[in-house]
């Protein structure tokens, strides 16, 4: 059984939930109220379980492990259920770049903690905040918008199944209208999310489901 310490509103976390649930795996939730005020991820006790204080992190057999896309990446390799990564070499290589623009480049930028040293230590207001926030979705959706318009081979990014690129898009997407993100300009990526969404395994991993 894999135990997965999350929080309801984390879209590095909803990544992890929605990867388990295509795999059909069990799992136990056990929240971690990662709030400012609460900020449960800085105590002592989840510190000694994950030393970088964040979640998504997962307990398995005893080990403990962070980080949401190797974690998926260990998901694929070790669960039965559908393959989250394309067969082809290359295919895997443009999911992974998919993935990465969004979890390396964007949602780093507009996590808590340096959104709280803007506020803290350069005087930023939540106007401020909200133009951060959306322009660093918009450089990104930006690339992403360009490489599904070259990619898309189907209903989803690489043909009938959703996978890496799309586990990692939806939660994204959230975090974009959470800010009042004008996604217009992204129609491929609004239907990529549109479909993914109205699927079982994103439904039930969803922020909304889970309050
Ligand atoms: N790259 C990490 C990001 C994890 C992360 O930053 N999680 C956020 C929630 S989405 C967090 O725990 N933030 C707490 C903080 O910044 O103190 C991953 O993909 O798992």
């Amino acid at each position: 059984m894999i135990r997965l310490y999350d929080y309801w509103r984390s879209s590095a976390a909803y990544r992890v939930r929605i990867a388990l649930n295509l795999k059909g795996a069990p799992y136990e939730r056990v929240p971690v109220n990662i709030l400012p005020g609460a900020d449960e991820q800085l105590g002592a006790e989840y510190r000694a379980r994950n030393p970088q204080m964040r979640v998504p992190a997962i307990e398995v057999d005893g080990r403990m492990a962070g980080q949401s896309l190797a974690i998926i990446e260990w998901m694929d390799e070790t669960l039965p259920g559908p393959a989250l990564l394309p067969k082809d070499p290359w295919q895997r290589l443009q999911a992974r770049a998919f993935a990465n623009i969004i979890a390396c480049d964007i949602h780093p930028l507009n996590n808590l903690s340096p959104l709280a040293v803007l506020r803290k230590d350069f005087g930023a207001d939540e106007a401020a905040i909200g133009r951060w926030y959306r322009d660093w979705i918009v450089r990104g959706f930006t690339a992403l918008e360009a490489m599904a318009s070259d990619i898309k081979s189907g209903p989803f990014l690489f043909g009938d199944t959703p996978g890496l690129a799309e586990i990692v898009l939806v939660p994204q997407v959230a975090n974009a209208h959470r800010f009042e993100t004008d996604l217009t300009p992204f129609p491929l990526l609004v239907e990529l999310d549109a479909r993914c969404r109205a699927l079982e395994p994103f439904r039930q991993a969803a922020p909304e489901s889970l309050t």
